[in-house]
């Protein structure tokens, strides 16, 4: 039997279900992905490559909502494991359209949560772990973090990822940080070390980028935009942004087009607003996408999201 993983790059929740998937099946090949038309074709040739093996696979995606764009060949992908021995389960917690959904589910196995109160990786534990003390511990940390509770004590690895995403071999630290994950390595000589020299790059960071905060009022909401950093974690920045600001809404512009957005009340949900941007997913806390506008004129961003919020407050 051959196991393939698939799980979402940026954060813990990611990181840590795809790690409940290595405690159940250590010897799976892993692959991180991003909501990128190219990621999803990773799944979908992964899939078709398997039709020729002798072995039977069984692909799990954790972590990851569903590109509608892809729904056909992804059904015929899906098709052909149906037709083999070839198992796909798609563990996942952001809104699917109700159209894929009827259209996925006689093909694969969709555990799929629209609670809005669990995240991937505790649906990862109860599916493949359910009463491993190590896969438990890792959900709980996972829904701590996911969901801003602050119950629980976990070292500093939201960073840590995305200091790991700066790097050229960015899947191949992740993957080794997963597998220590997995191991039950939450922090170690080698984290502290990595850790020591992103703190400097951090906060070097952090000091230019609260140096040109723009607060504008649309609606009735206070929306700061922030320029993002490679080193700076959003969401845990945010918090730092928002007892700033007391803004209601964050949002984070990259140099690449690519937007993060946050939520300091619930006012509005965050990924009805990344709905409306290119590739756009998430949940209400936390969700992103690319905007249209050029993403060096901070007047385009602002004006292309004050739109966008006009829209989805209609
Ligand atoms: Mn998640």
């Amino acid at each position: 039997m051959r196991v393939t993983l698939f799980s979402h790059e940026s954060d813990v929740d990611g990181i840590f279900s795809l790690a409940i998937g290595l405690i159940r099946y250590p010897q799976a090949r892993i692959f991180f992905l991003d909501y990128s038309k190219e990621s999803f074709m990773k799944i979908i040739n992964q899939i078709f490559f398997s039709i020729e093996s002798q072995e039977k696979n069984i692909f799990i995606v954790s972590d990851l909502g569903f590109n509608d764009n892809l729904l056909s060949i992804f059904k015929s992908a899906f098709l052909s494991c149906k037709k083999t021995e070839n198992q796909v389960i798609w563990v996942d917690h952001h809104p699917w359209s109700k159209n894929t959904i009827n259209e996925v589910n006689p093909l694969i196995e969709l555990i799929l949560d629209n609670s809005g109160n669990k995240c991937a990786s505790e649906l990862m534990y109860e599916r493949f772990l359910y009463d491993n003390g190590y896969a438990k511990h890792l959900s709980k940390l996972a829904h701590t973090i996911d969901f801003f509770t602050k119950d629980r004590y976990i070292t500093p690895l939201p960073e840590i990822i995305r200091y790991y995403l700066n790097f050229n071999n960015s899947y191949e630290r992740l993957g080794k940080l997963a597998i220590k994950i997995s191991n039950g390595i939450l922090w170690d000589i080698e984290l502290s070390e990595d850790y020591r020299i992103y703190e400097s790059l951090r906060d070097s960071d952090k000091r230019q980028v609260l140096n040109d905060l723009k607060i504008k009022k649309i609606d009735d909401l206070n929306v700061v935009f922030v320029r993002s950093s490679p080193y700076i974690q959003t969401s845990l920045f945010s918090e730092e942004v928002f007892n700033l600001t007391n803004a209601d809404v964050a949002i984070f512009y990259g140099k690449n087009g690519k937007i993060s957005i946050r939520r300091n009340n619930d006012k509005i949900d965050c990924n009805e607003i990344a709905l409306n941007l290119i590739d756009g997913g998430g949940h209400k806390f936390a969700a992103g996408g690319t905007i249209r506008s050029d993403p060096n004129k901070i007047e385009d961003i602002i004006l292309e999201i004050e739109q966008t919020i006009h829209k989805v407050k209609l």
